[in-house]
């Protein structure tokens, strides 16, 4: 299987920061500070942060803002949105940089979010009650969408940026646990199917809300396990093919419920190992694909969560090395 080809990976993700005008770099244009995200978060769990110039990113990251909401674009000129908000805070965070920030602006955005979900959620509750379409399915919000992505990354960012109380965390709490389902898994709204992805999000915000009593940590656990394929890696939900990213969406919620000791590491390491571009850095989904900064990224925060030796530890529910997440909460 060898080794984690540690160097290379900081090379890749450097020159994905640098060739602009890539292939790759057109591809996540739109979802740049989401990039951003990703690539500096494996170059300081590689202990390589230095590698980029902190400067030009916060400048770059301060002109993704909408000045009106206090949101923030995937690039420049973009319209803001709750992702990239998340990941703009993440990386200023991980840069030491969030003094740059508005904080009541940017917690504004998100409350003003979080309460139209909640005005959506009400609606949805009131669906149950009556005004289910004929079909059995129910209307969506004004953007067409509600999910617990969403409700992850609010709590996340306020909790980052010690803004919870602006929003109902109860209510927040209690459509988490409304989208548990009988196998213990979490979907995206309630009865949506379980989902390694959404689970995270919801165990995420239980972890942060300290809330994970709502959890059945066996049950959770046992469904979380069953993701662990022959190849060693894990899936998302049944019948899927094994897949990098899916090394940090499961483990994580696996720490985070403390059932982590339950999956083959051993097997799980080698699978990461073996998607590495060994000649270029990288990691791919499955072995012997193209590489790209999300499966870098998830294949490196995995390792982490294994403890594998040289890579800074990170934490399950905020997705930033542990070092930042104690700077931002222990040294006020
Ligand atoms: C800070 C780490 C972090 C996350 C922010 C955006 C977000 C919050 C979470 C996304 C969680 C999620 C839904 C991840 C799953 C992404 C994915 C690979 C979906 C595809 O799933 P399937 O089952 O297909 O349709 P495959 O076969 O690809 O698994």
């Amino acid at each position: 299987m060898g080794e984690l080809e540690g160097k290379k990976h900081v090379q890749y993700i450097v020159s994905v920061e640098k060739k602009k005008d890539s292939f790759e770099a057109l591809v996540i244009e739109h979802l740049r500070l989401n990039g951003a995200y990703w690539g500096l978060t494996t170059l300081d769990l590689l202990n390589e942060i230095e590698a980029v110039k902190p400067d030009e990113i916060v400048q770059w990251i301060m002109q993704c803002q909408d000045i009106g909401s206090g949101g923030f674009g995937g690039n420049v000129g973009h319209d803001p949105h709750l992702l990239y908000t998340l990941s703009a805070v993440q990386v200023l965070a991980l840069l030491n940089r969030l003094d740059v920030l508005d904080i009541d602006k940017v917690s504004d955005f998100l409350r003003m979010i979080v309460q139209l979900y909640l005005l959506v959620h009400l609606s949805l509750y009131l669906d149950v009650a009556g005004l289910q379409n004929e079909d059995g399915s129910f209307s969506g919000d004004m953007w067409g969408e509600v999910d617990t992505r969403f409700s992850y990354i609010a709590i996340c960012c306020l909790s980052l940026l010690g803004q919870l109380s602006k929003i109902n965390v109860e209510s927040t709490v209690n459509y988490i646990v409304s989208c548990k389902n009988l196998d213990g898994g979490f979907g995206s709204i309630p009865g949506g199917e379980s989902h390694a992805g959404q689970i995270f999000c919801c165990v995420g915000t239980l972890a942060i809300t300290g809330s994970l009593h709502h959890v059945d940590r066996d049950l959770l656990g046992w469904w979380l396990c069953e993701r662990q394929c022959k190849d060693g890696g894990l899936n998302g939900r049944p019948e899927k093919l094994a897949d990098v990213c899916y090394s940090w969406w499961v483990l994580s919620s696996l720490v985070m419920i403390d059932r982590v000791h339950w999956i083959d590491k051993e097997k799980l390491t080698r699978f990461i190992l073996n998607c590495q571009d060994k000649e270029n850095g990288g990691i791919s989904d499955r072995p012997d694909n193209a590489v790209d900064v999300y499966h870098t990224y998830f294949g490196v925060a995995g390792l982490s969560l294994l403890e594998y030796p040289g890579i800074k530890s990170i934490d399950p529910a905020y997705a930033l090395p542990v070092d930042v997440v104690n700077r931002i909460f222990f040294s006020k």
